[in-house]
């Protein structure tokens, strides 16, 4: 198939690229390099150097497998982003090139404001440059189950039958989200289901839950030039990442709270798997589709126990930056996934120590200052 990376550059859009180029996908990237322009706003680094966009490039296509790359901000340049588009004429677009971080949508009036113009704007920069120009190619969004919140009824994939005064009707899911940033994801997904219902789109929305990981198959063929851009700071790393990264140099496990928060988590592999599957079974015309994308469920502290048991370290209840649920009803539905063939890579105590392994093979990039968390979601 013809696919377009928006977002190709980041931690889960390069092991994307790469995964489906293997696959014999004709594979383009777009990317803005936004990404390292919030790292450099907020001073913080992934693990390893990342190289430029053109040097992964050249390094994949080493491999024997084409890639093409342009740089656009799609939030910035729609016309540039339409041009693309009616060059590649892509059968499928997958949607990584958002903001990423819930703390970086709250550092500042600032920064909410960049997650959601580029957020927003984009996805319906996007919206627009398919209508106009390939009305046919199937959306794959990467939206977060953080879109949910943590409702005390059960979480079902996206839409919600309702009865109400002895009617029914099939409503979008409602969303209480935790952040500036997840709220963006929910904005973004009313103004697609939008584009279905009105205009005919075809979109997958992938509600994603927290990822983990340092490697994929395509990665460890050339660790050192194709590894992803992996964080362990308190503003764009997930907290397993960060757990790793913590273990690796034996200092405390941050548990933010009591710990009992409880969410959706997969392995950075499975993200890969579950981007293919919605490729290779694209929604219909005008569908709006929903699958929620996790493996496993764990709350924070079953996650510091796994870790300390397999390394030793110690847990430390720090205060909770966030506003948050600290205890709390969770049971999201996710069979939509399985059910297209989802072969899983659950939490194992060697992926754990594989990861801690990384981290300490490449500890001269860590920059212990940057664990603690400081943005408050509340000022005191
Ligand atoms: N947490 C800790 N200690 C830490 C870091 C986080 O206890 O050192 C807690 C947080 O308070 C939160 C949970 O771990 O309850 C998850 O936090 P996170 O930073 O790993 O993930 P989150 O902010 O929710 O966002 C991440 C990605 C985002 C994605 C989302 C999926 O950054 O892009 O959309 O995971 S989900 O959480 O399902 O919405």
């Amino acid at each position: 198939m013809k696919i377009l990376i928006l977002g190709g550059d980041g931690y889960l859009g390069w092991p994307t690229a790469m995964y489906l180029s293997r696959r014999d996908h004709d594979v383009t990237i777009v990317d803005g390099m936004n990404k390292r322009l919030w790292e450099a706003q907020a001073s913080v680094r992934p693990l390893t150097h990342t190289p430029t966009m053109e040097e992964r490039r050249i390094a994949w296509m080493k491999h024997g497998k084409p890639l093409m790359t342009y740089t656009c901000d799609i939030a910035d340049n729609d016309r540039k982003l339409q041009e693309i588009i009616s060059m590649v004429k892509p059968e499928a677009v997958i949607h990584y090139a958002e903001q990423p971080s819930a703390p970086f949508s709250m550092m500042s009036r600032a920064a909410a404001i960049e997650t959601q113009r580029n957020n927003v704007i984009g996805t319906l920069n996007l919206m627009f440059a398919l209508r106009h120009s390939a009305p046919e190619c199937h959306i794959i969004k990467l939206g977060t189950m953080g879109e949910y919140g943590t409702p005390n009824i059960d979480i079902e994939e996206g839409w919600l039958d309702v009865e109400h005064n002895e009617r029914t009707a099939r409503v979008l899911y409602p969303k209480s989200p935790g952040s500036l940033y997840h709220l963006s994801k929910v904005h973004d997904s009313h103004n697609l289901e939008f584009g279905c219902r009105v205009w005919g789109l075809r979109v997958t929305d992938l509600n994603q839950g927290v990822v983990y990981g340092t490697g994929t198959d395509e990665i460890w063929m050339n660790p050192g030039k194709l590894f992803t851009s992996f964080h362990y700071d308190a503003i764009f790393g997930t907290v397993l990442n960060r757990f790793a990264v913590q273990a690796a140099f034996d200092i405390p496990l941050t548990v933010y709270g009591s710990g009992g928060q409880t969410r959706g988590f997969l392995d950075i592999r499975d993200t890969l798997q579950c981007v293919e599957l919605a490729l290779l079974n694209p929604a219909v015309h005008g569908e709006f589709r929903v699958f929620n994308q996790f493996t496993e469920v764990f709350t924070i502290n079953d996650l510091a126990r796994r870790v300390a048991n397999v390394t030793d370290c110690t847990v430390a209840h720090v205060a909770n930056p966030r506003v948050e649920e600290e205890e709390h009803y969770y049971n999201p539905v996710h069979t939509a996934l399985p059910a297209l063939g989802l072969d899983p890579h659950p939490l194992t105590d060697d992926t754990i120590e594989r990861m801690v392994n990384y981290v300490h093979g490449n500890r001269g990039g860590v920059n212990l200052s940057s664990i603690d968390p400081t943005i408050q979601w509340r000022q005191e």
